[in-house]
């Protein structure tokens, strides 16, 4: 038997030739369905998968519960869900990595910056989440929570660019203004632009897969998930600084994009006065120089170790928010598991 993560990876052709499929009902001439087949395979794979994958796990976690295994037509479903998140995921990033004037993405060039396609990456973006409905009316229209699947999606994809947008106004190009970031607007920014989307979404979709209607099942698990994300989205900001391309697919751009990142935030907590000159000189700036320059304060004031105490920390905290919820109404092993997954993540 194939695990769960080769098994997920195997459905991917199948979404592939079902979205294609999907396309002949509107005339897609051959060159517009070639176009979308290289977006979705530039775009879609080569992801950890974590978030899709979690729906997956999720559900076995919810069936087992009852004693049950999941059944084929389980995997299945909640296979498409999970990849339903890799493909708003995709439309995500595509943007994303054109507002953040990033390099590379997975290990390969930005899909913006292939020479061929630039700003066709907006429109191929927008494609790609309507995908999403596509499939949520191909395979769940029948089900009773279809209108809640669809309203869970369209709310979280909104939350998320509330968060992106608010990410992107406090960075403005060629404005540096250290004053405009604090760990409450940080906080904000990150529950928005990934928690959601990345923790929240794929439980709750197999909270609703499982059949869970309690909405305190659905609080809860939200309670949890959205610190779970913000833990994760401080390691991404950690890592944009500190790990290196190889290991994360992707070159950093915080300090040259002017963003609020964890990083900056603590900096600004522990600067002396002439630290804190020296960043206003040097952040948001796109030179070698000046970058390193940031780097070097961050050195200064130990922002590494804070950040592995702070990740020890927040593994502590998560931990007892985890044994304090009532397991009858989420099964604490998905909690385990979601931060199994990313607890000291180098990728
Ligand atoms: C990620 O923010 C948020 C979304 C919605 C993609 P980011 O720009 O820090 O992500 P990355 O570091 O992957 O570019
Ligand atoms: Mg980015
Ligand atoms: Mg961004
Ligand atoms: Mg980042």
């Amino acid at each position: 038997m194939a695990s769960n993560k080769q098994q997920f990876i195997d459905f991917f052709p199948r979404l592939v030739a079902d979205l294609l499929r999907d396309l002949d009902e509107f005339e897609a001439l051959p060159e517009s369905k070639a176009w979308i087949k290289q977006a979705l395979e530039y775009n879609v794979q080569g992801g950890k998968m974590n978030r899709g994958l979690s729906v997956v796990d999720a559900l076995a976690v919810l069936r087992a519960q009852t004693g049950a295994e999941l059944t084929t037509a389980d995997r299945e479903r909640a296979t498409i869900l999970g990849w339903c998140i890799e493909l708003l995921q995709a439309f995500f990033l595509i943007s994303d990595d054109i507002m953040d004037a990033s390099i590379t993405r997975r290990g390969q060039p930005c899909w913006y910056r292939q020479p061929e396609v630039g700003m066709i990456a907006i429109n191929d973006a927008f494609i790609i989440e309507m995908f999403i409905y596509r499939i949520l009316k191909k395979y769940f229209r029948a089900d009773a929570f279809y209108i809640d699947l669809v309203e869970l999606v369209q709310d979280v994809t909104f939350k998320t660019e509330l968060g992106q947008n608010l990410d992107l106004i406090t960075a403005p190009e060629d404005d540096v203004d250290l004053n405009r970031f604090s760990m409450d607007k940080y906080r904000y920014i990150v529950r928005f632009k990934t928690a959601y989307y990345s923790f929240v979404l794929p439980v709750a979709m197999a909270l609703m897969l499982a059949g869970v209607q309690n909405p305190k099942a659905f609080q809860q698990a939200e309670a949890i998930l959205l610190p779970l994300g913000e833990y994760f989205q401080i390691q991404d900001d950690f890592l944009d600084c500190y790990g290196t391309p190889e290991m994360i697919g992707k070159i950093g751009t915080d300090i040259e994009d002017n963003k609020c990142s964890w990083l900056i935030n603590q900096a600004l907590l522990l600067a002396s006065t002439d630290q804190k000159a020296r960043l206003h000189q040097h952040y948001g700036k796109r030179s070698a120089e000046d970058v390193a320059a940031v780097k070097a304060i961050y050195q200064e004031l130990g922002l590494e170790q804070r950040f592995h105490d702070y990740e020890t920390q927040s593994h502590a905290d998560i931990t007892g928010l985890i044994e304090a919820a009532d397991p009858t109404l989420v099964p604490h092993q998905i909690f385990f598991d979601f931060m199994g997954k990313i607890y000291k993540r180098t990728k």
